[in-house]
């Protein structure tokens, strides 16, 4: 007698095992991967060269500059103190109304809080890169990732700077999100800079403007 074997379906168990495997390995992967970590990091990683292009910027505009160096835009007043005034002040990428204990402490000046784009002297970031000799290296201020063209008081980009016995320093910094950028790497705590949790860069040896 000849027998033929024919392909069998799933039994239901069978089904029900795969399926269960299936969500667990899933379960683990999205774990492991971590998707809203991975979009802090991305969004700190984007802070990160933000800051350090614009700090590139900056020091050719010192650098290179043949007219009067003006780090804080075309109009010197009491408030635009980094031509003519020793005192700090703080410009923010941002149109919310920051308070400015939440930044540097209450002494702090903000003379600037805007997401104009523009380099030179409207951009938020007022240095009169523009004026750098060949043009400056940056064609766009850039913004937060999270705040974008926002009112955010959270996450921003601030730029500083002063003048201290004729030597003009500037800072820029901005607060990170990921666990990578802020624990792992403590990139935060390691920057030289004042504060913990905000990724600090300049001129100023202490970041303390
Ligand atoms: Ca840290
Ligand atoms: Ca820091
Ligand atoms: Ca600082």
């Amino acid at each position: 007698m000849h027998t033929t074997s024919r392909p069998r379906g799933f039994t239901l168990i069978e089904l029900i095992v795969t399926i269960a495997i299936v969500a667990i390995l899933v379960t683990v992967l999205v774990v492991a991967i971590n998707p809203a970590e991975q979009l802090s990091r991305s969004r700190d990683s984007k802070r990160i060269s933000d800051l350090d292009a614009l700090k590139t910027a900056l020091n050719l505009y010192l650098a290179q500059a043949t007219t009067t160096i003006n780090l804080s835009g075309n109009t010197p007043s009491a408030n635009s103190g980094c031509i003519f005034q020793a005192s700090s002040t703080l410009y923010l990428n941002t149109t919310g109304a920051v308070a400015t204990s939440t930044v540097f402490g209450a002494s702090t000046t903000i003379v600037r809080s805007t997401t104009t784009q523009a380099v030179g002297s409207t951009g938020w970031m007022p240095a009169r890169i523009d004026q750098t000799p060949g043009g400056a290296t940056v064609s766009v201020l850039p913004l937060d990732p999270t705040n974008g063209l926002g009112s955010g008081t959270t996450y921003f980009y601030y730029y500083l700077c002063d003048i201290t016995g004729g030597v003009r320093n500037f800072e820029l910094g901005a607060t990170l999100e990921s666990t990578y950028f802020t624990s792992d790497l403590d990139l935060d705590g390691t920057d030289g800079g004042n504060e913990s949790g905000r990724y600090e860069v300049g001129t100023d040896p202490a970041l303390n403007l």
